[in-house]
């Protein structure tokens, strides 16, 4: 091995980074070595404010001691445990305490490592369960333009963002999706859009009209669509998917990657607008990205359908080598007891509306043309300048220089705090962002 060849931080070469401009970015680079709290420090030691829960993700923190403490013992007692006609007794236990948390019937958890995982594991549940009930035409989905379901075949082919999709070929037939939520009469609206709900949802009747509702299996969506710039849906709108959906014996999928664990100020968004789907897909907080984890949870319903073969029968021919992993388990109850203890998803509610006001703030800054925000996160929309994406780059770029982590979608910024955040950090994540958006007009 030649001296060159030795390994260091400063050899970026050999990481092949995802959804990241490689050369721009090792040019450039942007590292972050340490974190605890809503902070995150650079390797020179700069203090950068976590605007972002890291990828939407850190709901609890950076750091947190009592997960650590959980990972370890675990680690101690058993690494890895098999989940195929095998189990530990952690995945019992988290399943049981997630089946008490999430509201209605949705109380069977299905675990995976991603969003993404959780995304396709979701849509082949959907498949299996209209088969076993003798519904084996129902093979369509419906996704919405602007949504993101992660990076499988399947989430690309539901989701709506075009990048995800113009480089990988066919994907997964049998695909429609409906209009996204962003309405121009909806600018800067306070939380949830008045106009447009009612008209919006009803565009799936348009879908069913065409394909009729004995080839459709499921429709999938984020109850406020995160990585495309944060679009919560407008009054009324997922009330009239789920009517739409029952009319028709259409499987309702949220995608709550995001929403799930306390983003919007209940424990998962299903329970803020007060609409039950039938399967619901997580990530992300679930484990507070400590551990890597997904799941997909059911409503009794799809349950009981998958468990109607005969009882020597695989019910579900579909898992992952590290389905309820055993340190991912440990974490996730962990990160369970936290959010108790420290009453995190009623906190995001208090921390609400103090969160709108200081974003709302930002109305009248050059090039904002654009403010939503519900629960603790919030998009910003600027003009762009040149090509699109141009400017939201550069505001990305500001940001971090000035000490704040932000996400940018084309030309919006988005922000999701860790839920611990206190109220002097949300001025200071506002008077950042003001600046920043100053210094890219
Ligand atoms: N569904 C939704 C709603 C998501 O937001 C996924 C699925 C996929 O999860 P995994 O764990 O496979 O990445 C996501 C992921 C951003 C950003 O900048 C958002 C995500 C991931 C990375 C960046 O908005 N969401």
């Amino acid at each position: 091995m030649s001296t060159s060849a030795i390994p260091s931080a400063n050899n970026l070469d050999a990481f092949l980074m995802p959804f990241t401009a490689n050369r721009q970015f090792k040019k450039n680079p942007r590292l972050l070595a340490k974190a605890k709290g809503v902070h995150y420090w650079t390797p020179e030691g700069r203090r950068i404010i976590d605007g972002t829960a890291g990828l939407w993700c850190v709901n609890a923190g950076h750091g947190r001691e009592e997960i650590k403490a959980a990972i370890a013992a675990q680690l101690e007692e058993m690494d890895y445990a098999p989940s195929f006609q095998m189990g530990h007794p952690k995945a019992f236990e988290l399943a049981a305490r997630h089946a008490a948390l999430l509201p209605g019937d949705l109380n069977h958890a299905f675990y995976c490592n991603s969003g993404s995982e959780a995304v396709d594991s979701a849509l082949k549940i959907a498949l299996a369960y209209q088969r076993a009930r003798g519904q084996g035409t129902r093979t369509r989905f419906v996704g919405r333009e602007r949504g993101y379901h992660g990076v499988g075949f399947g989430g690309i082919s539901v989701g709506g963002m075009v990048n995800n999709r113009k480089w990988f070929g066919a994907m997964l037939p049998g695909v429609d999706h409906l209009p996204h939520t962003h309405l121009p009469e909806n600018a800067f609206s306070r939380g949830e859009p008045e106009h447009g709900g009612i008209a919006l949802a009803d565009e799936l009747e348009r879908i069913v009209g065409l394909h009729d509702a004995s080839n459709i299996a499921a429709v999938i969506v984020e109850p406020c669509a995160g990585s495309t710039g944060y679009l919560p849906p407008p009054k009324g709108y997922l009330k009239r998917l789920r009517e739409i959906c029952d009319k028709h014996g259409i499987l309702l999928i949220f995608d709550e990657v995001i929403t799930g664990f306390g983003r919007l100020g209940t424990g998962f968004a299903a329970e803020r607008f007060g609409v039950l789907p039938d399967l619901m897909t997580v990530a992300k907080g679930i484990s507070n990205a400590t551990v890597p984890m997904g799941g997909v949870f059911v409503r009794k319903h799809v349950f009981d359908g998958l468990m109607s073969g005969s009882e020597n029968a695989i019910d579900l021919f579909h898992g992952y080598t590290y389905s309820a992993h055993p340190l991912a388990c440990a974490a996730a109850s962990a990160v369970l007891d936290i959010y108790r203890d420290e009453a995190l998803f009623q906190r995001s509610a208090e921390l609400s509306p103090y969160w709108e006001d200081g974003v709302h703030s930002l109305k009248g800054l050059p090039n904002v043309v654009d403010i939503r925000n519900l629960g603790l996160a919030a998009g910003i929309d600027l003009a762009p300048k040149g090509a699109v994406g141009t400017r939201g780059y550069e505001a990305f770029v500001k940001a971090f220089e000035l000490g704040l982590m932000v996400r940018q979608s084309g030309d919006a910024i988005a922000m999701s705090p860790p839920l611990v955040i206190e109220k002097a950090q949300i001025d200071e994540i506002i008077d950042i962002t003001a600046r920043t958006i100053k210094a890219v007009a």
